[in-house]
């Protein structure tokens, strides 16, 4: 954790993102060439996600809200009041607001690595709920994070919703499960209780995830190449957004929607002073967006530490919401 504002993002002489130039001129060395999905949500991009989770053809987001609103009294059951719900990265306003009125907690934990997201969320949350503490800890919850003492006493739930696990490679979900178990004091005294509630996107027929990622209006496009917008203007990058086509993919062998930006001729240019070349058919590979079985999510909890105890889907069986324990 850092002290109260302290930014946690490090950034150059000229306010870039140090991590952000790192993860970029990285990826473009690459061959072939990949830029972590993170780098999506500046400003116009996390508006632009705003905007797909309304598109028709992007089911996962009404599906899991159906899921909270009809199975609030089960998570009421199976997970108690009295709780400290931790949500690794910030409430997003409709999600949060149905877990928190199902179980009364005694507080509220939001984790984010952005701290203007973070006190957004937690005023419009402290709002709502105006007897719940509120301690948003500005973190990256990939690894463990230390809780405010207010919450120590309190039993845990951490909430990952959205399918966010999904834009992992195993590998690395597989450590964010462990980190969470972690950062809820899972084998230390009070955290033996600790559960978590997480989103898993379901594996379905290809075309409907196809247009889940490439949706008619070209939502999805425009999130996409935001991301050469965003490369453009904080890292005195040229490349020509007009030669970068959006595509979304299945992989069927490593159950993934892939995004990519696919250059449709031979282009040259520079990032940070850097030169590149992709030729035509050549590709940035943006996005993974894993999707699971009943099988498949199971076992990614177990080898991230997690024993599943009951799992939720929505009436079209298209989206899972899980709880586990530590
Ligand atoms: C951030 C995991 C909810 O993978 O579905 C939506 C992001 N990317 N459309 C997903 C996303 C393209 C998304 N999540």
């Amino acid at each position: 954790t850092t002290e109260k504002g302290i930014a946690l993002v490090e950034r150059d002489k000229d306010g870039v993102d140090k991590a952000f130039r790192q993860d970029v001129l990285a990826g473009l060395r690459q061959q072939p060439k990949a830029i972590p999905a993170r780098w999506f949500y500046d400003e116009e991009g996390s508006r632009l996600f705003e905007k797909i989770t309304q598109v028709e053809e992007y089911y996962p987001t009404r599906a899991e809200t159906e899921i909270l609103t009809a199975r609030g009294a089960e998570f009421a059951k199976l997970i108690g009041p009295g709780r400290a719900v931790v949500e690794f990265g910030s409430g997003s306003s409709v999600k949060t607001p149905l877990l928190l009125e199902a179980i009364a907690p005694a507080a509220y934990v939001p984790l984010d690595i952005s701290g203007d997201f973070l006190r957004e969320s937690a005023a419009g949350l402290a709002q709502k709920f105006p007897g719940l503490p509120v301690h948003p800890v500005e973190a990256d919850f990939m690894r463990r994070v230390t809780l405010p003492e207010a919450v120590e006493p309190l039993a845990r739930l951490g909430f990952f919703p959205g399918s966010t696990i999904g834009n992992m490679v195993p590998r690395t979900a597989v450590d964010l499960l462990r980190s969470m178990r972690a950062t809820l004091g899972a084998d230390e005294g009070v955290g033996d209780s600790a559960m978590l509630l997480i989103g898993m996107d379901l594996v379905k027929d290809r075309k409907v995830l196809e247009a889940a990622y490439d949706d008619a209006d070209g939502v999805t496009g425009a999130f996409n190449k935001n991301l050469v917008t965003r490369i453009n203007r904080e890292l005195d990058g040229t490349i020509p957004a007009d030669a970068l086509t959006h595509d979304a993919v299945w992989n069927d062998r490593l159950a993934r929607i892939e995004m990519h930006l696919t250059a449709t001729r031979d282009i040259d240019f520079t990032v940070s002073g850097e030169s590149f070349a992709m030729k035509q058919g050549d590709s940035i590979h943006t996005e993974n967006s894993h999707k699971f079985t009943r099988r498949s999510a199971n076992m990614l909890l177990l080898a991230g530490g997690w024993t599943p105890v009951k799992r939720w889907t929505d009436s079209a069986k298209r989206f899972s919401l899980i709880l586990a324990r530590a």
